[in-house]
């Protein structure tokens, strides 16, 4: 097979005081912590559609990075040359998963059965370069937002037709997935939201989104496909209002829509900041309520209110993040898929090896980071102690509904102004930094 990515070779664990930029400095796949290997722990996935598929395009210029795999006319020779590449890549970085959307794969062709023979095509390639490198599937998904006829929406169209084509490019993404061993299946809003009310029904489309999620779950059983179903909220982009605005606003539309049992959270760092919450927020809010699947590892820029896509490099959100999935159990069917973009300057294919081992090294350290804090039990001890009055006989009382608002006013009355307790922010903080440092 041809080389896409001659200049490198296999990425190796050199350690801490190493540095070369195309070497692990923390990442060392098979070192354990807390009693499971660092590759377990992580579970790094590429996105292809920005990995191999990006160009560096804006709104103010077309692509800046050209890549030899995808230079020929033959949109179905590209897709096969691309896939080549990429796993010559997954094999040089050492990364265990891989996502995709099915149009990121084949190209769209001009009918369905016809685009449908091509993903066949592609993904019984995929199936043989899987099983060859031992590269895995995270999750699989549709585009069913570039293309014109979804200009407003898929599931939530105005028109029944668009509905119905979403439901059949849905139907065949879950099949392939299913064929490639997907250990999930994520659903992205994409333009599932809407700009004007003055020509929105906004109750009539959410039922509709809940309908075609239920067909999905309904064919997901028919098929016997046993992956993970998996929501990814986003607040705004490209639409005004997203409908899955945030883990929360997931949570009660799959309550509502009885659809609970069935699907779990994606949860994105950069679409967690464009909601105004901290990526750290949205993951203890899933653990909180048994509904973290899997995460997209990405970050936003603060000071933009867009969707970056940048690679992860601090280690404060990787460490704050990695506390949170530990104390949560950890990532079982879910990774840690890194779904981001180089920059527009970044031209070279080196960029995406540095740009990877970067972001996995920053995870690790994160992870050992978070270990250490779990293991001395150091935050944990200081919750602990600051509900520790919910211990007490009197906050079991309220705690389990034994009083009410009666015996409460009384005990008010009997005692008078409670003493309070400093929350002792900055002491955390700079207890933080230690682990940091
Ligand atoms: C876009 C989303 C998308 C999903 C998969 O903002 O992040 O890439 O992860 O459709
Ligand atoms: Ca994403
Ligand atoms: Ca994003």
């Amino acid at each position: 097979m041809a080389q896409y990515f001659p200049e490198v070779t296999k990425i190796a664990y050199e350690g801490a005081d190493s540095k070369n930029p195309l070497a692990f400095k923390h990442y060392d796949a098979d070192e354990m912590v807390m009693g499971k290997s660092m590759r377990d722990h992580l579970r790094f996935g590429v996105a292809y559609w920005h990995t191999f598929k990006g160009t560096g395009a804006d709104p103010f210029g077309p692509g800046t990075i050209l890549r030899s795999y995808n230079d020929s006319d033959d949109p179905m020779k590209v897709a096969d040359m691309t896939l080549e590449a990429a796993f010559e890549f997954y094999v040089k970085l050492g990364i265990d998963f891989w996502c995709f959307h099915d149009r990121d794969i084949a190209p769209e062709a001009d009918t369905l059965a016809e685009t449908n023979k091509r993903l066949d095509t592609i993904v019984a390639k995929a199936k043989k370069l899987q099983a060859d490198t031992g590269v895995k599937l995270l999750w699989g998904t549709t585009n069913a937002f570039s293309h014109r006829r979804f200009m407003a929406g898929a599931g939530t169209n105005p028109q029944p037709e668009v509905f119905a084509y979403a439901a059949s490019q849905i139907k065949k993404a879950i099949e392939v997935t299913h064929e490639l061993g997907g250990e999930g299946y994520v659903f992205w809003g994409g333009r599932e939201g809407y700009d004007t009310l003055l020509n929105t029904d906004m109750s009539r489309e959410l039922d509709h989104l809940a309908l075609l999620l239920q067909m999905a779950v309904d064919y997901k059983k028919k098929i016997g496909f046993g992956g993970q179903f998996l929501i990814e909220p986003k607040p705004k982009e490209p639409t005004k209002h997203q409908y899955d605005f945030d883990a929360g606003n997931c949570f009660a539309f799959l309550q509502k829509y009885n659809l609970l049992d069935y699907f779990k959270l994606n949860i994105e760092a950069n679409h967690a900041t464009l909601a105004g919450h901290d990526f750290q927020h949205e993951l203890d809010f899933c653990v909180g309520n048994g509904i973290l699947g899997s995460v997209d590892a990405n970050r936003g820029d603060l000071m933009l209110g867009w969707d970056t896509d940048q690679f992860p490099m601090s280690i404060y959100e990787t460490t704050m993040a990695m506390y949170t999935i530990l104390k949560g159990g950890g990532l079982t069917t879910g990774g840690l898929n890194f779904d981001a973009k180089l920059r527009r300057q970044s031209v070279d294919g080196i960029d995406l090896f540095y740009a990877h081992v970067g972001a996995m090294d920053c995870f690790a350290k994160g992870l050992k980071n978070a270990a250490k804090m779990i293991e001395d039990k150091t935050f944990e001890n200081a919750v602990k102690a600051r509900y520790a009055g919910w211990d007490t006989d009197f906050g079991k009382q309220i705690e389990t509904g034994k009083i009410g608002f009666d015996e409460l006013e009384k005990y008010t009355l009997e005692n008078g102004e409670p003493e309070i307790n400093s929350g002792h922010q900055e002491m955390f903080e700079n207890m933080l930094n230690d682990y940091l440092y």
